[in-house]
């Protein structure tokens, strides 16, 4: 059976940066996200004997080899022994942003494999059981499941089962939006899970940080609970700050950010000054993702194209659950 997903990608509120379990993909402490609705990864996944090993299409570009091919027949083999399925499979992918470039690409692209994958192999998963298997193939991938604003639980448990992303408030809930400025479409070069693994042993505010976040999250969820743009935006972008502290501190130092992105964030700074409410965060690379609320959205993007540092800007809404469609990629 042929099987064809939708998942969006999402931006986190406060950010996963370090495992406690490597293999089962088990964060030091929880995040929250918003769930983006203009950036996703489209999956067609079919199983079949015909196959004789393994395909992998990215963008257009069958993967032969390498981590990424890796990754993902990694993924097929945990869905097979899930399935108690023998075939390979064949797997085409589409991104319709950069990626590998700081927008999350491996949570859409594994949230969408989980879902097409899963289906495709005769499983039939609930919303917990489709994050706890995205989780394995890229922690982030556990918040693309459901839409709206999500919350990645820690969860105590080794085996992992308590470990899955649930919704807080649904995409109608409020109109927050993200203005992301590609500073840059290159792909980063420390991949995030290299990078947090360095973090977890050489950076010396490793624990405080877990600390921060578990408070980070309760004042984000206040904050989307009450509406509270202000407490939102704080706790983000002080999150934000916080984890790339962390990166740059981590022996040796993980510097994502680029002139483009002090750029952006000083603009930020100064445009709040001047009453404009918005604030930053920044993820794995040189993006600035802003952060504001619907009706200040469209002036946000004309002062970042007036600025003239973006390659491209989006204006993303808050983004629903990843699905299933009938339009195949092959
Ligand atoms: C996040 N990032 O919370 C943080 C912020 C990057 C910075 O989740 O090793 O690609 O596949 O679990 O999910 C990127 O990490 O890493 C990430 P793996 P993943 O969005």
């Amino acid at each position: 059976m042929k099987v064809t997903a939708i998942a969006n990608s999402n931006i986190a509120l406060t950010k996963y940066w370090g495992k406690r379990d490597k293999k089962m993909m088990l964060p030091f402490a929880g995040s929250v996200s918003m769930t983006l609705d203009s950036m996703f990864t489209k999956t067609t996944v079919e199983f079949d004997s015909k196959y004789d090993r393994d395909i992998f299409v990215l963008n257009g570009k069958e993967l032969k080899d390498g981590e990424e091919y890796e990754e993902v027949v990694d993924h097929l083999n945990l869905i097979r022994e899930m399935a108690k399925v023998k075939e390979h499979a064949r797997v085409v992918s589409e991104n319709n942003f950069p990626t590998a470039a700081g927008l999350a690409s491996s949570a859409s692209g594994f949230a969408a494999l989980s879902l097409a994958g899963s289906k495709a192999a005769g499983l039939n998963l609930d919303e917990r059981g489709l994050s706890i298997l995205s989780r394995r193939g890229s922690g982030s991938a556990s918040r693309s499941i459901a839409g709206g604003f999500v919350h990645w639980h820690r969860g105590e448990k080794e085996d992992g089962s308590d470990s899955f992303a649930e919704q807080i408030a649904s995409p109608d809930h409020w109109d927050i939006r993200m203005v992301v400025a590609v500073t840059t479409k290159a792909e980063k070069k420390i991949k995030s899970r290299a990078g947090m693994a360095q973090s977890v042993d050489n950076c010396p505010y490793y624990s405080q940080w877990v600390k921060e976040c578990e408070k980070d999250i309760e004042n984000v969820k206040k904050a989307v609970r009450k509406k509270d743009f202000k407490l939102l935006g704080k706790t983000a972008e002080m999150n934000c700050l916080k984890m790339h502290a962390v990166m740059m501190t981590t022996s040796p130092p993980i510097i994502y950010w680029t002139p483009s992105t002090i750029e952006v964030v000083t603009a930020v700074l100064s445009w709040r000054e001047e009453g404009l409410e918005c604030y930053f965060t920044i993820d794995g690379g040189p993006q600035v993702k802003i952060i504001c609320q619907g009706k200040d959205a469209e002036e946000i993007e004309r002062r970042l194209k007036n600025m003239g540092v973006a390659k491209e800007t989006h204006i993303c809404k808050i983004g629903g659950p990843a699905k299933v469609v009938e339009d195949h990629l092959f």
